[in-house]
């Protein structure tokens, strides 16, 4: 079998997504998933300019040859536009393989690990109230782990929370959305907030909570401490995750369990994170991780150090990358949790595919490869368009990570 031709669709049912597909002379097409949120045409101009023309005649069964040939052969190795461009050929060519040999994917990953994948949703609440509402409200649709964000007395846009009414959806049309941050307010409202929570719904849900990278170490170390008696399944991005350093000193202090690693790239952003066991989660997405060839080599070193897996599941990763996930999840021996922010359901009308919730689970479905079409008609309906993560400032106007 050898690769044709390759082409992109961007498009932007409800939010962009780009996505490769890569066509075989047998007629035997594979999808990947190429979304690199607020930065998009990036990735497109990368995989357009410099990926798709070396594709042309290679045998799409060498997934680790071609992997090695992007990566090293790009000789700028890593970084976020060049391993989601890798990534998505790399799914595209895993979903070929598993297609042209009639499985369903996990079946070239090791198998069935478990018959299905626990998930964790989101309960986001304007307030206290309305975010124990909303918890209530996905523990009755059967979830049995709920991450709980909360809007913050006196703060203007928490991470996490839309106005009352609306969905939360990372990335806004038009420039970038500025917030408010306050460290002081923030680590005084969250352990009350899980302190009521618990209180209401007593032990047996996981409850999660994402810091999205704002503290300090110490006052990581401080958040973690306090929020023991609650009991979280993890904490979230608790500091800004360029120092991997930074995690040592944390965990010197705290027994929450700490998750981390949706930005990464590589396994040279976690390698300490893994070895020193600093971390109990690793979320780093297939997508912009370097797709299924290197989240199995970076998750196999994570086995061996008992950290397990948490994969990143936002909607700004498209149906492509949760059915990749779902896969690896069913296979890995050390996955944890899967996150399942569902997509608008015009969005898994254009992406068909074979997974699906049921009773606090995800099922991948046993169709062949990664089991994800795109309906091409449909989403040339929907045109991209520019849009922007929002930022993040403190009182004073001093840029903070958002
Ligand atoms: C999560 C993430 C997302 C990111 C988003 C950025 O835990 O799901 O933090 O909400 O902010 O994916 O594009
Ligand atoms: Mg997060």
């Amino acid at each position: 079998m050898k690769i044709t031709h390759a082409e992109i669709i961007v498009c932007s049912p409800t939010r962009n997504f780009v996505t490769l597909v890569v066509h075989t002379d047998e007629g035997i097409y594979g999808l990947g998933d190429a979304t690199l949120n607020g930065r998009e045409m990036a990735v497109v101009s990368y995989l357009q300019e410099h990926v798709i023309p070396c594709l042309t005649g290679k045998d799409p069964f060498n997934t680790e040859d071609t992997w090695q040939f992007l990566y090293k052969g790009a000789y700028w190795k890593r970084g976020p536009v060049t391993m989601t461009s890798i990534a998505a050929v790399d799914m595209a060519l895993w979903d070929i393989k598993a297609k042209a040999l009639n499985v369903p994917l996990y079946q070239l990953l090791g198998g069935k690990s478990r018959e299905k994948v626990l998930v964790y949703c989101h309960a986001n609440g304007t307030d206290p109230h309305h975010t124990l509402e909303e918890v209530e409200k996905h523990i009755e649709m059967g979830y049995k782990a709920i991450r709980v964000q909360s809007g913050i007395p006196g703060m203007r846009g928490t991470y996490g929370v839309a106005k009352k009414g609306e969905k939360y959806e990372p990335a806004t049309p038009g420039l970038p959305q500025q917030y408010e941050w306050n460290t002081e307010k923030y680590l005084s409202f969250v352990p009350r907030l899980f302190e009521m929570i618990r209180n209401k719904i007593g032990e047996e849900i996981l409850l999660l909570h994402d810091a999205h990278h704002r503290l300090t170490p110490i006052e990581a170390a401080r958040l973690g401490r306090e929020l023991e008696p609650y009991h979280l399944f993890w904490l979230e991005d608790p500091v800004s995750e360029e120092l991997q350093e930074s995690f040592r000193l944390l965990r010197r202090h705290t027994t929450t369990p700490i998750a981390v690693g949706e930005i990464f790239s590589s396994v040279f952003d976690c390698h300490l994170l893994i070895t020193e066991q600093l971390i109990d989660y690793l979320r780093m997405t297939v997508l912009h991780g370097g797709g299924i060839t290197h989240i199995l080599k970076t998750a196999h070193l994570a086995e061996i150090y008992n950290v397990r897996t948490g994969f990143h599941g936002a909607t700004d990763l498209s149906p492509v990358t949760m059915a990749a996930s779902l896969h690896l999840d069913l296979s890995l021996h050390n996955f944890g949790i899967q996150e399942h922010m569902p997509h608008e359901p015009l969005v898994d009308e254009v992406f068909p595919h074979a997974y699906f919730f049921a009773g606090g689970y995800l099922y991948p479905g046993d169709a062949p490869g990664l089991g994800v079409d795109i309906n091409r008609q449909l989403a040339g309906k929907y045109p991209y368009r520019p849009a922007y993560l929002p930022i993040n400032r403190r009182d004073d106007g001093t840029m903070w990570n958002w």
